[in-house]
């Protein structure tokens, strides 16, 4: 029992504790002799995970029953995470570092007018409104694992369409090699874009991108819900990208942009540390995080330390049937 605490307060956001350490990192390298010798946000946040006291504050009102599809393929026998932690436990660094401040904070995001634009190395340059990304595509529930850099892991049914049909409807040109994304800018609503303090120092808007193949690949979801309802703020409403074989930062939330390019976007955690988050980030269990293994997961079930189990992790998550054609000629280890 003791030891399961000690591994969970030891991992607890190893992604934020490259920017606190130096405050923090020496401090997080006693925990080995000085037992529970961690920042108090961690343990803050640790607390608060385990006893329960991160209920979300954006009212379940406020998020619509959608209308899906269930497609056989993508259904699962895998046991789905809890709607509460799905929604209560998150990463988006634009609210803070901790797990629970996204729900506490997200709702300050204003969602009701959005437009997403898809442009760049395209025949058909679109803007999409809300309207738009809510009722143009066909949307379909599927559940997928997802597995954080972090060393965590859930099982969460989404909602949305593939990323491909909306590629497909602007046509990208015979000079379109990656697809890059683009969250939302507003310091105003997003606190952490507006403090270097909350946001973890990284730099906003959060950027991402995938190569044209993985964009096109069927499993690359855009979602617009999750546990069928429209996404809360904190899960990255109104549409944020699943890429269930890669690490979770790929799956970049609330999205403003998308645009197709020639050359490699740059992508905002490999720009924070290059050494450590790379542009691919397929989950491999043979390739370490320079600071921990990558060999195995929490699984987050339905919370509380009894729902967390330690699990392997999987070569591409689980998805290699799908993709791992997608890398046959590419060396995982120096493409991480
Ligand atoms: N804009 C933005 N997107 C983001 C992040 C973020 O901080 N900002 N965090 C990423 C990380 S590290 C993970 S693990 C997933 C978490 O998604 P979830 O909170 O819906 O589980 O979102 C990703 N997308
Ligand atoms: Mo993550």
């Amino acid at each position: 029992m003791k030891k399961n605490r000690k591994n969970n307060l030891s991992e607890i956001t190893p992604e934020s504790v490259f920017m606190m350490k130096r405050r923090n990192l020496l401090k997080l390298l006693g925990i080995g002799a000085a037992g529970i010798a961690v920042s108090s946000t961690a343990k803050a946040d640790l607390f608060s995970w385990l006893t329960e006291d991160n209920k979300p504050t954006t009212p379940k009102s406020s998020r619509k029953e959608l209308q899906f599809i269930q497609p056989e393929e993508y259904q699962s026998s895998l046991q789905l995470t809890h709607e509460d932690k799905v929604i209560g436990y998150n990463n988006f660094y634009e609210f803070g570092l901790n797990k629970s401040d996204p729900a506490k904070y997200a709702h300050t995001m204003k969602t009701e007018e959005w437009t997403l634009t898809i442009d760049g190395e395209v025949n058909r340059p679109l803007t999409l409104n809300l309207d738009d990304i809510n009722h143009k595509f066909q949307l379909e529930e599927r559940i997928y694992r997802m597995r954080c850099v972090e060393a965590w892991s859930m099982v969460i049914p989404w909602v949305g369409f593939p990323l491909a049909s909306l590629l497909s409807l602007v046509e990208p040109n015979s000079r379109a090699k990656y697809v890059a994304f683009e969250t939302r800018y507003a310091p105003q609503e997003m606190r952490g874009q507006d403090s270097r303090f909350i946001g973890g120092g990284l730099q906003y808007p959060y950027i991402e991108g995938l190569r044209l193949d993985e964009a096109m690949n069927p499993l690359t979801l855009l979602a617009t819900g999750v546990y069928g309802k429209s996404l809360p703020n904190q899960n990255g409403a109104p549409i944020r990208l699943v890429v269930p074989w890669k690490y979770g930062f790929k799956g970049i939330k609330s999205i403003v942009k998308i645009r197709l390019t020639e050359s490699i976007p740059p992508t905002t955690w490999n720009l924070s540390a290059p050494h450590e988050y790379g542009f691919y980030a397929n989950v491999n269990p043979d390739v370490s995080h320079p600071r921990w293994s990558q060999a195995t997961e929490r699984f987050i079930g339905t919370g509380g330390l009894g729902q967390v189990t330690r699990q392997p992790t999987l070569l591409f998550n689980g998805y290699g049937d799908q993709v791992a054609h997608l890398y046959k000629d590419l060396d995982l280890r120096r493409n991480f």
